[in-house]
């Protein structure tokens, strides 16, 4: 099934690796698994990972030149839109393979794509192909991959296909992923930061099933962090408690007169609110910039409203 695959990687000498900007855990893991899954199996081959890097990266990428493109393979992970594939030189490769599991629609010229929205995490498609083309593993590759399967699925919780997920992933663990340290590696922070946390679930206001963060600008004296590590950062620590049905977080941007807003929900759908505010996002989970305090006290008003009508909901 996919043999194509491994005749691709066979035929080429130098295959560069991309996949998504700001990259999340799954397009590193997919990323860098990959690239060492590779190295083990063709020792001779110049593989190059490349790319923007965050926190997630935890391992050098190599910077390359454009005439390391010619005749190459690139391979593209977790995205197949072009605007979001990180560094845009992909272009310049005589082939493009594109492995994904998102439902966006593909504007890669290609004739090497395989998308597949059943997989959960696109470190579950990469196991998945090359188990099944009999590459050897190794720990190093088991457990980038299990990375990535971890945190996409946000520990196992939201899952596509239960069972072809939980065998991919006995197989990696087979292959000498450690679940245990995988897990100190992602969750474990400092004091510093759970006490940050412990500052920020204490500044919560609960009221009428709403929870309702609020931040200005004197928040930055106290703690040296950027907008959206508070923002995005701190608006779920009010998720998961019964009675609160939704969460709102507004921080005043470091660097401007906005009001950065983010918004959650368990089950009530809440994006039309934050769109009406100039926002967007998913049904449960999204965000605006807004203007003033004023405005963020209407936008409550309206989420208190929303709560009203669906008085039964979760
Ligand atoms: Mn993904």
């Amino acid at each position: 099934m996919y043999q194509e695959v491994d005749n691709l990687i066979k035929q080429y000498d130098k295959i560069i690796i991309h996949r998504h900007k700001n990259p999340d855990m799954d397009a590193i893991g997919s990323q860098m698994g990959l690239y060492y899954l590779i190295k083990e199996n063709f020792k001779d081959k110049q593989v190059y990972v490349v790319g923007d890097t965050n926190k997630y990266v935890s391992e050098p990428l190599d910077s390359i030149d454009e005439a390391v493109y010619e005749g190459s393979l690139v391979i593209i992970l977790d995205v197949a839109v072009s605007h979001l594939v990180s560094d845009e030189r992909y272009k310049l490769a005589k082939e493009i393979l594109i492995i994904d599991h998102h439902q966006n629609d593909c504007d890669i010229t290609t004739n090497h794509l395989y998308m597949d929205v059943t997989y959960s995490a696109c470190a579950e498609y990469v196991t998945d192909i090359f188990r099944s083309l009999n590459y050897q593993f190794n720990d190093k590759v088991a457990n980038y991959l299990y990375a990535g399967i971890v945190t996409d699925t946000g520990r196992f919780q939201w899952m596509k296909d239960p069972i072809k997920l939980f065998n991919i992933s006995a197989f990696l663990v087979s292959q000498g992923a450690n679940p245990r340290d995988i897990y100190n590696g992602l969750y474990v922070e400092s004091l510093e930061s759970r006490q940050m946390k412990t500052y920020f679930q204490s500044k919560y206001q609960y009221e009428d099933g709403l929870g309702i963060l609020k931040n200005d600008k004197s928040i930055y004296d106290l703690y040296d962090v950027d907008t959206f590590s508070i923002s995005r950062g701190m608006v779920n620590l009010a998720s998961g408690i019964e009675e609160i049905k939704i969460w709102l977080s507004f921080t005043e941007d470091k660097t401007s007169d906005n009001i950065i807003g983010e918004f959650r929900s368990r089950q009530i759908p809440i994006v039309e609110i934050a769109k009406k505010y100039g926002g967007g996002g998913h049904l449960n989970a999204c965000g605006a910039t807004l203007k003033s305090w004023d405005e963020v006290n209407l936008m409550i008003k309206d989420y208190k409203k929303l709560l009203e009508e669906n008085k039964n909901g979760n």
